[in-house]
């Protein structure tokens, strides 16, 4: 069986990882929203790309779930001795290697889809990782801010501000110039079953829907559209999305993300147990729904969540 998986970061990672042990002989290609990556001091680096790849490569610092496992941060404080800027951004220094063979491959002249497949040969994450495209595209927040409205950076927005200054947009800079990575529409066209794990709508999922084609080769592959909520009980499990769903005008519920997608993209869709009131309201939108624990506080959990969404995909087929 041949599974494509629209990835963020930490949730799609987590959820993969459980695909991986709910589905050990399927052919797996990730989809990996490249709109997180920043430029600094230099470098390149893809957050989303390399949380999946530490993540299912066993580099991962699981508590964070982001960044290396025995990690040290020597680098990052000589930097700040220079009183070099931004001193927000967390790098490590074994996450710094994987940073500089990228930025100097990428100068080399291969595309980001040949560099993360090297990376990959070390990291041996057993799916197939595809950035969403070779081109540079970068996800700015319009937020109100001092006083000012101006557009900042995604990560200046997350990682600087923790969501904490009113958003007014989010736009994915470069996206409509860009085309999908090499492999990526052959995937879709290709797959089984397509999946979206439960990943930021907005700033991961929302990202890779936006880069001209995607969108399209996923209703156009004829076959079941499965995703999971990462809102449960009216709330990210995680991080911020909330205040990015309120930035494009869609509340937080697992019932508004669905509807959000709507049923030209989705077939089936998962809530949590908590969420289960909402199951007629995603059905009353043409999406096949079901409730099952959502939480993936454990790779068995994990599993069993990739198991409901295979079972969902077959029950919509
Ligand atoms: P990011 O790039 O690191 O932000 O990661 P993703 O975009 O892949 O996923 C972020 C989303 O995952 C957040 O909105 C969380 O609410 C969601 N999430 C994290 N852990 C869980 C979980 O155990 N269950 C569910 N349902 N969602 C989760
Ligand atoms: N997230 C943080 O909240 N603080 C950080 O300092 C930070 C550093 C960082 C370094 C490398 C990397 O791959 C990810 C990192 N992240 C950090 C996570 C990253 O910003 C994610 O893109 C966001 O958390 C949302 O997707
Ligand atoms: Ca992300």
């Amino acid at each position: 069986m041949r599974i494509v998986v629209l990835a963020g970061g930490i949730g799609g990672a987590r959820f993969l990882r459980g695909l991986k042990r709910a589905a050990p002989d399927a052919d797996i290609t990730v989809i990996g929203n490249t709109g997180d990556d920043i430029h600094l001091f230099g470098l390149k680096v893809c957050p989303d790309l390399d949380t999946v790849m530490y993540t299912l490569g066993g580099g991962i610092n699981e508590e964070q779930g982001w960044g290396r496992s025995d990690e040290t941060f020597h680098l990052k404080q000589e930097l700040a001795e220079y009183g070099v800027e931004p001193q927000w951004f967390g790098l490590g220094d074994r996450d710094f290697a994987t940073h500089i063979v990228r930025t100097q491959m990428l100068g080399a002249g291969y595309p980001l889809s040949a560099v993360t497949e090297a990376l990959c040969d070390r990291w041996k994450p057993g799916v197939r990782l595809l950035p969403m495209s070779d081109d540079r595209v970068e996800t700015h927040v319009a937020v109100e801010w001092e006083g000012e409205r101006r557009a900042i950076h995604f990560q200046e927005y997350w990682v600087r501000l923790r969501a904490s200054v009113p958003a007014h947009a989010v736009v994915p800079v470069g996206a409509e110039q860009s085309k999908p990575a090499p492999g990526v529409l052959e995937a879709l066209a290709e797959a089984d079953v397509i999946l979206f794990p439960p990943s930021n709508p907005v700033v991961s999922i929302g990202t890779i829907l936006a880069v001209p084609g995607i969108r399209e080769a996923i209703a156009d592959a004829g076959v079941p559209v499965v995703g999971l909520s990462p809102i449960v009980g009216d709330a990210p499990v995680r991080g911020m999305a909330d205040k990015v769903l309120a930035a494009v005008g869609v509340e937080s519920s697992a019932a508004a993300v669905a509807e959000h997608y709507g049923s030209g993209l989705l077939d089936g869709w998962l809530v949590d147990e908590v969420d289960a009131d909402s199951v007629a309201r995603v059905e009353a939108a043409g999406i096949r729904c079901r409730a099952v624990p959502l939480l993936m506080t454990d790779l068995d959990a994990a599993a069993r969540m990739a198991g409901e969404a295979l079972t969902l995909a077959e029950e919509v087929r």
